[in-house]
C-alpha cells in the first residue's frame, strides 16, 4: 500500500524540468535579465538595479510555467566552453545570449563569443535566443541591425532553432516574450535534449 501510495504521489508530483544558461559578454544585462523573469513569473520584486554587482560565480533563477520547471543559469562573464562551466553547457536545453545593443563598438567581440560557444558539438542542436538587450535606450541599436550583425552566424546554426528579440531587462519589455519562446523551443526539442524528470 505504502509503495502504491508514493508511488502514485510520485506520479502525480511529476514534472519536467528544463535547464537554460544565460550568456553574453560582461555588462550585457544578463542578471538584470534573470532578476526581471524572476519578478515577472514569482510575482516578486526583483532586486533594484542598484544593487546588481558585477557577477561571481552563478546566479540561478527557478520558475514554474506551464506545468514545468525552467531553472535560468547566469554564467558570469563565462562564454569559454574549455571551463569549470562545460556540465553547464553539455547539460543545457537552450542558451540565451545577451547583447548590450547601446554597445555598438563590442558587437564584434559579442559575434566572436557567441560563435564560440554554439559552434562546439556540447550544445549541438540546442534552441538559442540572442536577445537585443538596452532597446529603452534612445542610442541602442535597433533590432534589424542586430539580426542583420547575428544572421550571419544563424545561417551556421544549422537546423536549430534560433531568433533575435528586442527586450529591455531594465523596463521588462520583451522578457516575457523571450521566456515564452524558450519555453515552446525546449518542449518542441525534447527528443534531443530530453528534461530532467524531478518530483516536486
Ligand atoms: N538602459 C538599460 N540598462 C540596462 C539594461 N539591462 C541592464 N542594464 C544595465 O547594464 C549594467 C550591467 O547590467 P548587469 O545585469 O550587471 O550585466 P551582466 O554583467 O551581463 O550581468 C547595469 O548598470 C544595468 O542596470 C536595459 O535593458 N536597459
Ligand atoms: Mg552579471
Amino acid at each position: 500500500m505504502y509503495t502504491f501510495l508514493s508511488g502514485l504521489y510520485k506520479h502525480l508530483t511529476r514534472r519536467e524540468a528544463y535547464y537554460i544558461v544565460i550568456i553574453g559578454l560582461d555588462n550585457a544585462g544578463k542578471t538584470t535579465l534573470l532578476e526581471r523573469i524572476k519578478s515577472i513569473f514569482l510575482g516578486v520584486p526583483g532586486l533594484p538595479p542598484e544593487r546588481i554587482a558585477p557577477t561571481v560565480g552563478l546566479n540561478i533563477g527557478r520558475i514554474d510555467i506551464g506545468g514545468a520547471r525552467i531553472n535560468f543559469q547566469d554564467l558570469g562573464g563565462q562564454t569559454d566552453l574549455q571551463s569549470i562551466w562545460e556540465r553547464y553547457y553539455r547539460e543545457c536545453h537552450a542558451i540565451v545570449f545577451v547583447v548590450d545593443s547601446s554597445d555598438p563598438e563590442r558587437i564584434e567581440e559579442c559575434k566572436n563569443a557567441l560563435e564560440k560557444v554554439i559552434m562546439d558539438d556540447t550544445v549541438e542542436g540546442v534552441p538559442v535566443l540572442m536577445l537585443a538587450n538596452k532597446q529603452d535606450m534612445p542610442t541602442a541599436l535597433r533590432l534589424e541591425q542586430i539580426k542583420e550583425i547575428f544572421n550571419q552566424i544563424a545561417e551556421r546554426l544549422g537546423a536549430r532553432d534560433s531568433r533575435v528579440l528586442p527586450i529591455s531587462a531594465l523596463e521588462g519589455t520583451g522578457v516575457k516574450e523571450a521566456v515564452d519562446w524558450l519555453f515552446l523551443r525546449v518542449q518542441r526539442n525534447k527528443a534531443n535534449r530530453p528534461p530532467i524528470i524531478i518530483s516536486q
